[in-house]
């Protein structure tokens, strides 16, 4: 009787119609009349969440039944943006609620558009995540997502008189997309102390007790994929006090606020997500954070595999669990923990589970964004997990002994407890010994962690452990989404949309370089895409651009070593040069809009100095008549993933210069690429692959390379160190006032002229604006442009988060896809 009466969600226009007329009457209790585009947004998206409920239920049945392996994804951050839109698409029903809505009286994108972003990240690293979700989804991977329930995503970023103001993100108003499950709890200890008792069969094990107990609540998030019924689970936790709402004996005696305390301290573990993108500041909360975390996934990933009733050298067989950088790295302690003291493994037998169980990606090799915890704060916070670490160092620095008995520094070099004041818990470490895979994400990446932060590790566990996937974006939302007319355009070529999900097939476009009609479509959609973001930088800023000017574009978190000051720097001198040019070589020059975007730590002053400049420099230039629209200079505020889908769509050339040997991988610079715009970038990251796929005269390269910047730095104290000749007019007209108050920028032109130059802005300014020279030539030709962007485009098949997946699951995980039946 039950399967009779299942639900089976909507196919038709009028299905759709029902359902979400239905939903906005009842589920919201609105009524019809009073019926606006956010109510049509939330009748909708319960429409197609009935869907995906359906979906959901069967795949997560089906996986259990199908008793393999299931991949777990940890990490931090996921940002995921906006979720109606991308639940049609990958459901195939786009064109369906299209149509339906527009019965109803609705324009589709207008109620898009009210969805809030989903913004639980920082920048590359949860936007990888969440292309990945996208990406185990289709493949049919059985595979979850484990992150946190930020109560207040990423800030809102609001400029304010030039200068970046930050406004909460509160975005759980209404958020259909999640499911709470009251009935998933975790208790989570913190503080607390260690004893060692026996056991009825007499062995020593350690307890951990006392201290304060914390609920985790499980939020489930369903993940679909394209074209396939696999819809996945993102599981985020929300901390919550653990017994009662708050203390009686406290309110009874008049102390109200004490009576809420340990509620709301409870609640603050999940509140905010730190607004840092590579840059680790050891704050108490955010290892609480991590701990919570991890905590209640091990918990659940445990209870799940216990229920299969398989023993525990079983688990790896069942369990993989990938750490998204180090933030996880708590969780390799844990499941020893939970082996050894809770469930009564040998420790060695415990070890080698965990081992095999765990891989880790690695994302940068800044110092300063490595995790490192301060071993009071630690034992403070988590006594337990403090003795497991200390163990697992001795164990691993007795066997480097044996191994390297001469090289008595290789001890100090590589223990996971630096000995320095207070002594450190180095977690890259922690995590390199507790995995069985290392990888990073881009060819240059990660050979340079092989020959610097892990070098000796390499030694120890021999090259195999350490390994490259190079990251990847999904061409669903990044192509699909994001720009729809060139995607349908292309599958009007290709015969079909299967390069969707097998993105190698877009090599097939080359054979179209000399259709006309083609061609043409492509420039015209291209245009359309720079009509689109023009109207967008007109309504948020006032400024009119013109979108026959050449776009070019840099958005992205804003960090010394992504160099958005080279950039503006670069503008000044254009503009410099635009003012001394005369009007006949100024009708040579393509007319150009310099657009930024991107948000800085509140904490960073330094990248808030620079958009501040960015800002003063659009204002002198965007109203110098002189100029016109030769020059102008845009920062769109509050750049997110809903605003990167107009953005990307819409660049010529898009910017990702990054000091050579700083960028781990970039992922916007494929981005940009797969949309038809070129880039000029340095030989950092990805972008090395890149140019390998797309071909040196399709991509703007310049600068220094990774081997000799630290030569350049050393020659920058040591040696006599002169500043650009072309960058030191750039800063005399700085100093001289003409973006305004000179005092704003003397720090930043200072970390330039006479601070070392870390970033080598000088050392590239040559370089870099003699290619733009280039790049202005080459838009000359608005033929062999296309041509180049159409090669590009053709040449992107590699950088699909699907072959990153693939490579994950076969060389890492060793998962196997669980294909379902055909969606009828
Ligand atoms: O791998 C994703 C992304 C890369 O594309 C960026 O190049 C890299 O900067 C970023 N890394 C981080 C590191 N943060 N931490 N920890 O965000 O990862």
């Amino acid at each position: 009787a039950w399967k009779k009466h299942s639900a089976q969600g909507f196919t038709t226009k009028e299905q759709f119609e029902d359902e979400t007329v239905r939903h906005v009457e009842t589920t919201l209790a609105r009524s019809l009349f009073n019926c606006d585009e956010l109510a049509a947004y939330s009748g909708a998206s319960l429409a197609f969440r009935d869907r995906l409920v359906i979906e959901w239920n069967r795949t997560q049945q089906r996986q259990t039944f199908a008793d393999q392996k299931r991949v777990y994804y940890l990490s931090l951050e996921f940002l995921m943006g906006r979720a109606l839109d991308n639940a049609m698409l990958n459901v195939g029903l786009k064109d369906v609620a299209r149509a339906g809505l527009k019965d109803l009286g609705f324009r589709i994108e207008d109620v898009i558009s009210q969805e809030h972003d989903a913004a639980l990240g920082n920048g590359g690293l949860g936007r990888l995540a969440a292309c990945f979700l996208d990406s185990m989804a289709t493949l049919d991977y059985p595979a979850w997502g484990y992150g946190l329930r930020y109560r207040y995503g990423i800030f809102k970023q609001e400029i304010v008189d030039g200068y970046q103001v930050e406004v909460p993100d509160y975005w759980l108003d209404f958020n259909p997309w999640e499911f709470p499950r009251h009935d998933i709890t975790v208790d989570i200890q913190f503080y607390g102390h260690v004893s060692r008792h026996e056991d009825e069969d007499g062995k020593n094990i350690a307890v951990w007790e006392g201290g304060e107990i914390v609920d985790a609540v499980a939020y489930d998030v369903p993940i679909p994929g394209y074209q396939t019924t696999t819809t996945n689970n993102l599981r985020l936790w929300s901390s919550k006090a653990s017994k009662g709402e708050f203390d009686f004996q406290k309110f009874n005696s008049g102390e109200y606020e004490a009576s809420v305390g340990d509620q709301q301290r409870a609640e603050t573990i999940s509140a905010v997500l730190y607004p840092n993108d590579n840059l680790e500041r050891g704050k108490e909360l955010r290892l609480k954070q991590q701990y919570f975390w991890c905590a209640a996934s091990l918990y659940d990933i445990v209870r799940r595999f216990k229920k299969s009733k398989k023993a525990w050298s079983a688990f790896p067989d069942m369990v993989a669990i990938q750490l998204n950088d180090t933030h996880p790295t708590l969780a390799i302690v844990e499941l020893q923990r939970i082996l050894v003291d809770l469930e009564g493994l040998d420790w060695a037998e415990a070890w080698n589970i965990v081992q095999n169980t765990f891989s880790y990606a690695n994302h940068t090799v800044m110092p300063e964004a490595l995790e490192k915890w301060s071993v009071p704060v630690m034992q403070n916070l988590l006594p337990r997990h403090l003795q497991i670490i200390y163990e697992v160092n001795s164990q691993f620095l007795h066997m480097v002994e044996k191994q390297f008995p001469k090289d008595r520094d290789m001890l100090r070099r590589v223990s996971i407890i630096e000995e320095s004041q207070p002594k450190m818990v180095q977690m890259a470490y922690l995590a390199t010994i507790g995995s069985h895979k290392v990888n990073g994400v881009a060819e240059l990446h990660s050979d340079l962690i092989k020959t610097t932060i892990f070098k000796d590790f390499v030694k120890i566990y021999g090259p195999d452990k350490f390994t490259n996937v190079t990251n990847g974006i999904t061409p669903r939302r990044w192509l699909h989404q994001a720009n729809p007319r060139l995607s349908e355009l292309i599958a009007s070529k290709l015969g079909g949309y299967e390069f969707l999900t097998d993105l190698t097939k877009l090599n097939k476009l080359e054979h179209f370089l000399d259709d006309k009609d083609f061609k043409k479509e492509w420039q015209e959609i291209k245009y359309a895409n720079k009509v689109r973001l023009a109207q967008h930088i007109v309504n948020t800023t006032g400024v009119r651009v013109n979108p026959k000017a050449l776009f070019d574009i840099q958005v992205k978190r804003i960090h010394e070593y992504k160099r958005q000051q080279l950039n503006i720097l670069g503008v000044i001198h254009r503009y410099l040069t635009i003012k001394a040019m005369s009007a006949e070589e100024r009708k040579k020059l393509a007319p150009r809009v310099s657009i930024f975007g991107g948000k800085a730590a509140p904490g960073y002053w330094m990248a808030k100095t620079v958009i501040h400049l960015v800002c003063s420099v659009g204002e002198v230039v965007n109203n110098d008549k002189d100029v016109g629209d030769l020059l102008k200079v845009i920062y769109i505020e509050d750049y997110n993933v809903s605003k990167a889908e107009i953005i990307t769509p819409a660049s010529d050339i898009s910017e990702h210069i990054s000091t050579a040997g700083t960028e781990a991988s970039g992922t916007s610079n494929m981005k940009f690429v797969l949309n038809g715009g070129l880039i000029i970038g340095t030989c950092d990251g990805a972008n090395i692959e890149i140019t390998r796929e797309v071909g040196e005269s399709n991509i703007f390269l310049f600068g220094n390379l990774a081997e000799d910047v630290e030569d350049l730095r050393h020659a920058h104290t040591y040696g006599n160190f002169k500043i650009d000749p072309d960058l030191a007019k750039v800063f005399d007209a700085i100093k001289g006032g003409k973006f305004g108050d000179a005092n704003r920028f003397s720090a930043l032109c200072n970390s330039i002229i006479d601070q070392g130059d870390y970033y080598l802005v000088s050392d590239d300014f040559n370089s870099y604006i003699k290619t733009h020279t280039l790049v202005d030539e080459a838009y000359k030709d608005q033929d062999a442009w296309l041509e180049k962007c159409i090669t590009s485009v053709s040449r992107m098949g590699f950088f699909s988060s699907d072959r990153c997946i693939q490579e994950y699951a076969d060389m890492i995980w060793n998962v196997e896809p669980l294909v379902p039946e055909q969606r009828n």
